[in-house]
């Protein structure tokens, strides 16, 4: 019998090779997975409703009806394609981009909008949907992973980890103790980096003299392998494949999601100032959705009626969750201090005596 292809070994990245099934016309140039009428039609709806849900943000913000919010907008196969291949049990550890994997996951989209409005409900996620809080330091939810995909490994389980983060993520100290760590330790996870080419304003040729961030695997003794992440089938396959070797006690293993960002880094940035205007547009030409629909309409599933309703559908449910969570009253002070540990420390308890003091004197003056 003819011996499985190993897909890290068919696409070195040291020799250069991207992990791809749809080209950017949406053409089959790889191995489909099989995957149902059904499943695909899924798979178009969460990058549909990540992206407007995305659009809405921006706008929520705009007219300061949210703090800040980091755009997704371009990134949606990734985030969605990975998701999708991911089972019950397993785990994600997300930096603070993923919006479509939260969807995915069964999250309620306004508890997304609750986290960039300030709210620390948002932060608070359903007991059993195995999904740890947003993380704005960067590349340290690296490690949190790795722990629980080496308790996965020493219990045993049949169930593995996702790590989420950026390219600029790979120069942070964090990144490496968690990608040696894991190999050491056979931990039961899977990388996944979202290489959208910048961090804020520096590009990926400033963050690193390697040719791929996936080759950076290799040194930890670890298959890296680079694909497409614009392309919404890739991004399923390699990370379920990924996963079944991890959730198997194969070990860890890293893939370099290659993507664009086409909106600004979060709402308080001007992209303007440090990138060319010619680049954005060229990468909306390989925009996921876009792509994935043209795939689509070769399957004969995707017609004009069936965008007319899912557009509805996808616009229907955004406006519930927007005023679902516009039905929350702003958070008193003093939940920021209590809603991160179970007790609060006594520094924590010290700042807050002195906020709310300022709070009372300033009410005292209006
Ligand atoms: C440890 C740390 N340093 C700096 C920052 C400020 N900061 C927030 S996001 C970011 C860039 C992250 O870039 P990348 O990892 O590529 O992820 P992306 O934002 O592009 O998704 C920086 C420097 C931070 N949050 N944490």
């Amino acid at each position: 019998m003819a011996k499985k292809k190993d897909l890290f070994e068919e696409f070195n990245p040291l020799e250069g090779k991207v992990y791809q099934i749809l080209d950017k016309d949406g053409k089959v140039v790889g191995d489909e997975p099989k995957l149902s009428e059904e499943q695909l039609k899924d798979m178009y709806f969460y990058m549909l409703y990540t992206r407007v849900s995305d659009e809405k943000a921006v706008n929520m913000q705009r007219q300061g009806r949210m703090l800040t919010y980091a755009p997704v907008s371009g990134q949606e196969a990734l985030h969605v394609g990975s998701a999708l291949a991911l089972e019950k049990d397993d785990w994600v550890v997300p930096a603070f981009r993923e919006n479509g994997v939260f969807l995915v996951k069964g999250l309620d989209l306004h508890k997304i909008y609750l986290y960039w409005k300030g709210n620390e409900e948002g932060a608070l996620i359903p007991e059993g949907m195995n999904i740890l809080p947003v993380t704005i330091p960067v590349a340290s939810q690296t490690l949190h992973g790795v722990g629980i995909g080496w308790a996965q490994a020493l219990k045993g389980e049949k169930a593995a980890t996702v790590t989420y983060f950026g390219d600029g993520a790979t120069s942070e100290g964090e990144f490496h103790e968690a990608m040696n760590f894991a190999a050491v330790f056979k931990a039961n996870i899977v990388f996944i980096c979202n290489n959208n080419q910048y961090a804020i304003s520096v590009p990926v040729e400033k963050q690193t003299a390697s040719k791929t961030l996936a080759q950076k695997a290799i040194a930890y003794e670890m298959p890296g392998i680079k694909v497409d992440g614009n392309d919404v089938l890739a991004m399923y396959s390699i990370t379920k494949y990924a996963l079944e070797r991890a959730r198997s006690g194969k070990g860890p293993s890293m893939i370099e999601g290659y993507t664009y960002r086409i909106g600004y880094h979060t709402t308080a940035d001007d992209p303007t100032k440090y990138r060319d205007q010619k680049e954005v547009d060229e990468w909306r030409t390989k925009d996921p959705i876009i792509r994935f629909r043209e795939y689509l309409k070769g399957k004969k599933i995707w017609t004009e009626k069936y965008e007319e309703e899912v557009q509805k559908k996808v616009k229907e449910m955004v406006s519930n969750e927007v005023k679902i969570a516009e039905s929350f009253s702003k958070p008193p002070i003093k939940a920021y201090f209590e809603h991160t540990y179970a007790e609060m420390y006594p520094y924590l308890k010290e700042q807050l005596k002195e906020m709310s003091a300022c709070e009372e004197e300033k009410e005292a003056k209006e």
